[in-house]
């Protein structure tokens, strides 16, 4: 058996040689036809291209199958069309449109060819401070991406750091301008992230964003870059945040930095995203009335409705930071005046770094349950892609990428359909297996590394493996607050007062701790170690008996793969083996050092006698 990855993803029966141009419909029909050959359909593929939409409607007649849609949409229509075939699932009826209109995938990459938060090899665009790319690599890349959807990327870090920041201006440019021109195929917009303080660097005396020649700077950068780039999505900013520059400096506020940036595009019908990720990054730990989750709110909500029509705002899933557990950022549920964007972590910075198993659809379907999908108008993801042959170093992490290109079209996330779509698309001898294993996973990892919404246990930097006081004395504002008595910091009421950002019915439910759900019991709440829950385990018992479950079913995954062996690719199996022996000693470490931790604080023993370390 050879291995799907490398060649493409979850089509594996597709050939290597995949079209290299012209229009979508041709390389719908170039697509189908060697589809249809490799399933063995004898079926006669159609492709009917009408007007220009995004949308597609799949008929099957009298033995043929004809693709009818708008001239992107047709392509849309023939993976999708390909995947159901794989799976062997009846065609849907009537027209399917996407419910994004944009759906993109944000990359952290570096010009340096690194890749911020990146587990997956190298960056796919950029080397040694150069736009640097493999042409058919990057057809596969954007084939990939269209097969599920995926029509929108920023290819550069938020952290615009230089050379990255001339992205934007001459050579690099017109080298960027070429990748643009290979996604354009497969109906696919770029983005660029631009650094706020550009100007400075390329000779003004500021960056302040009502200065007169600060506005003529900008609209000059964008009339060059949609002058080379004409279909540009428009520019993506992360301002004042994490020690980037942004309108702060300036004594401006965040409409006006973004405003002047959206005015700039506005003529060529960009878009300005402007990211909520804004906190104080310099906080004293002593302080305890600053409260980080509080902070995008507390920035962004009382500007509702002065951001001109094409500035988005792009605001993380939760209020913290892309946490195993948090509730949905309050953010999200406000400004009805503005126009917003979800964001997504693919890139498994904080739930395994694509070494611990971790498929994410799970947490995606609990913001939707909160968050009414019409709340935002775009949806967009951290990548978790690079180099590595099979674009995600854990082979089961493309399931990642699949699922949400599937979220993002049809705007709500259903985990097992999409595990099973995908596995069954990419290992048929082991599709069920699989799935169990991709929807066991999160639980698995959250028992061990963030039981209770308890959350920044990592180590610092790499955010890999425990430390529990790692942040807990650094000025990043991601405190527990553990002591010899209790955990977790009190966000209601009598406390910070965070849950007053949700309506009246959330706020009461996570203010109280027994109503407050489990998973996100340490995130809203201060408890005392002996607190009941309402099994009547206490919560330090519960602690502990996650910590030991946790490791014993990282055991369990593993078991469940070599199980495979003999029905998955042979370099398949050893590769995601390899990754399963690191995911259990991880889990062992977890479950050692944080219990140990909560035993040497506290000095309560594991009513069961289990060891830890003392
Ligand atoms: C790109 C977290 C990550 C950073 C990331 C930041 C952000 O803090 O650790 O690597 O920076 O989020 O989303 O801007």
């Amino acid at each position: 058996m050879t291995s799907p990855a490398g060649a493409f993803a979850w089509l594996p029966y597709l050939p290597m040689d995949i079209p290299r141009g012209g229009s979508a419909s041709e390389i719908a029909g170039s697509e189908l036809r060697a589809g249809f050959q490799a399933l063995g359909i004898a079926e006669e593929p159609r492709i009917r291209p009408e007007g220009s939409s995004e949308s597609y409607e799949l008929v099957r007649k009298d033995g043929v199958i004809t693709v009818r849609g708008g001239r992107q949409g047709v392509l849309y229509g023939a993976y999708r069309l390909l995947a159901l075939l794989a799976c062997g699932r009846s065609l849907p009826e009537g027209v399917q449109k996407p419910f994004y209109p944009l759906r993109m995938l944000n990359h952290w990459d570096n010009m340096d060819g690194g890749v911020e938060r990146g587990y997956a090899g190298h960056s796919l665009f950029f080397r040694n401070n150069r736009v640097f790319f493999d042409p058919l690599r990057i057809h596969r890349y954007a084939r990939m991406l269209s097969s599920v959807g995926i029509n929108a990327v920023s290819l550069n870090n938020v952290n615009v750091i230089p050379p990255m920041d001339l992205l934007v201006t001459g050579e690099a440019l017109a080298e960027a301008s070429k990748i643009a021109d290979i996604l354009r195929l497969y109906g696919i917009r770029m983005l660029l992230t631009v650094d706020f303080s550009l100007p400075v660097r390329m000779g003004l005396a500021t960056a302040d964003p009502l200065n007169a020649e600060v506005i003529r700077f900008w609209a000059d950068r964008a009339e060059e870059v949609c002058k080379v780039i004409p279909d540009l999505v428009g520019f993506l900013v992360k301002a004042d945040s994490e020690h980037r520059p942004g309108p702060f400096t300036y004594g401006r506020s965040h409409d006006e930095g973004a405003n002047m940036l959206a005015r700039a595009l506005k003529p060529y019908g960009g878009m300005l995203f402007w990211r909520c990720f804004v906190y104080n990054c310099r906080q004293d730990w002593r302080d305890s009335t600053t409260d980080r989750p509080r902070a995008a709110y507390d920035h962004y909500a009382p500007l509702d409705g002065r951001f001109d029509e094409n500035v988005v705002l792009q605001i993380k899933n939760g209020p913290l930071d892309f946490q195993v557990r948090e509730p949905v950022s309050p953010l999200l549920l406000s400004m009805p005046h503005t126009r917003k964007a979800l964001e997504l972590q693919l890139a498994q910075e904080y739930t395994g770094q694509q070494i611990d198993l971790f498929y994410l659809a799970g947490q995606w379907q609990d913001v939707f349950e909160v968050m009414s999908p019409e709340k935002v108008s775009c949806i967009s993801a951290v990548s978790n892609l690079g180099s590595s042959p099979n674009w995600t170093g854990h082979d089961l992490a493309q399931a990642n990428l699949y699922a949400y290109g599937r979220t993002a079209w049809t705007g709500r996330s259903d985990p097992r359909a999409y595990a099973e779509e995908w596995a069954e698309q990419t290992f048929p001898s082991a599709a069920g297996k699989i799935t169990k294993l991709l929807l066991a996973s999160p639980g698995v990892y959250e028992k061990y590394a963030a039981p209770l919404g308890l959350g920044f246990m990592v180590n610092p930097s790499n955010h890999y493996g425990p430390s529990p006081d790692g942040y807990e004395y650094a000025r990043w504002g991601t405190y527990h607050r553990a002591d010899r008595d209790a955990v977790g910091v009190d966000r209601g009421k009598s406390g910070t007062g965070f849950t007053a950002q949700y309506s009246a019915d959330l706020a009461e439910i996570y203010g109280d701790p027994k109503r407050c759900p489990d998973k996100l019991l340490l995130f809203f709440h201060r408890l005392k170690y002996g607190h009941v829950m309402a099994d009547g385990r206490t919560l330090l018992q519960r602690i502990y008996d996650d910590h030991f479950e946790g490791a014993e079913e990282a055991e369990s995954l593993r078991e469940q793969w070599r199980a495979l062996h003999g029905l998955v690719p042979e370099d398949v199996y050893d590769r995601v083996l390899a990754r399963f022996d690191m995911q259990v000693s991880n889990a062992k470490e977890w479950r050692d050092v944080i219990n140990s931790f909560f035993f040497r604080f506290s000095g309560v023993p594991d009513e069961k006698g289990r060891k830890i370390w003392n």
